[in-house]
């Protein structure tokens, strides 16, 4: 498995960020479309605990895709500030995500703006995402494909991407957009065509932006407890490709799921051995 760090950019025109990035699907971290944004500076731990904290919020662990009949649910439900004091505090895999916190606190909308780096921006669905350290996501792409800028505050993520054309490598379970290997501990006996595979890493600081292309595989680890704003774009193509995907994803995968439990499981693993077998021989 190669890795090769991404590119870290200030100054980047619209001009050049849609030829040479976006539109080569090429990843790229921005260390200033925050800049003027109070999220910025305002968005600490403290500040969100003390207007926000009283909120209730589910939190996931890493188990969450574990087989079985909590499949991709939460584990639990907690106030935001108790939350934010677990994860400020210490290692924890607790994550927090899929829960709209612009719903509930429609103020913080007016602490960030979308870049004019460039459009197609998909208004209504910015989205934070949380954790603890030592918390991962592991490796999958997004269901709606859209394009992604992902702006990291308080502290540190590492992240490592791949292309779709890696796919073949990366023993994606079938019907899903989700890898079986472990970015974090590989096992290239059970999954040797891991070998062959060649994408990018980097460690987002405080206030830095990735972007991150369409269909593109991402694992993340929080090598400290933080947390990140995530807008989406889209093109007419990835809109319906994306469409597409939710169906499926919806309708097979957790219908199998609760069809066949632990055996759903097995028979994912099966197959997306054996497409990677496919491409070794
Ligand atoms: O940062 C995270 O916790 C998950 C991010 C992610 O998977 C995404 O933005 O699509
Ligand atoms: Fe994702």
């Amino acid at each position: 498995m190669k890795l090769n760090e991404i590119e870290k950019i200030s100054g980047l025109t619209r001009r050049d960020f849609e030829e040479e990035y976006l539109k080569k699907n090429k990843p790229v971290v921005f260390t200033d479309l925050t800049k003027k944004w109070p999220a910025t500076e305002k968005w600490t731990f403290e500040w969100l605990k003390s207007n926000h904290g009283h909120l209730q919020v589910p939190v996931y662990d890493n188990d969450f895709r574990k087989p079985g009949k909590d499949y991709l649910t939460p584990k639990r439900s907690m106030p935001f500030a108790e939350y934010l004091d677990t994860i400020q505090g210490g290692p924890t895999d607790l994550r927090m995500f899929l829960y709209n916190i612009f719903k509930h606190a429609p103020e913080l909308i007016n602490d960030f703006s979308m870049p004019d780096i460039t459009d197609g921006w998909l208004k209504t669905f910015p989205m934070m995402f949380f954790g603890g350290q030592g918390a991962r996501v592991d490796l999958h792409y997004d269901l709606d494909c859209a394009a992604i800028f992902i702006s990291q505050f308080q502290r540190k993520k590492e992240v490592v991407l791949f292309a779709p054309d890696q796919g073949n490598y990366l023993y994606q379970h079938p019907f899903t957009v989700q890898s079986e290997v472990r970015i974090d501990q590989p096992d290239f006996q059970k999954h040797p065509a891991l070998n062959l595979a060649s994408g990018y890493r980097t460690v987002l600081e405080h206030g830095e932006t990735l972007f991150m292309p369409h269909l593109f595989w991402h694992y993340m680890n929080y090598t400290e407890g933080g947390f990140s704003l995530s807008l989406r774009r889209h093109s007419l193509y990835t809109r319906a490709r994306g469409a597409y995907n939710v169906a499926r994803h919806f309708v097979v995968d957790k219908g199998m799921n609760y069809a066949l439990g632990d055996k759903w499981g097995q028979i994912k693993a099966d197959m997306a051995q054996k497409r990677a077998q496919a491409v070794l021989v």
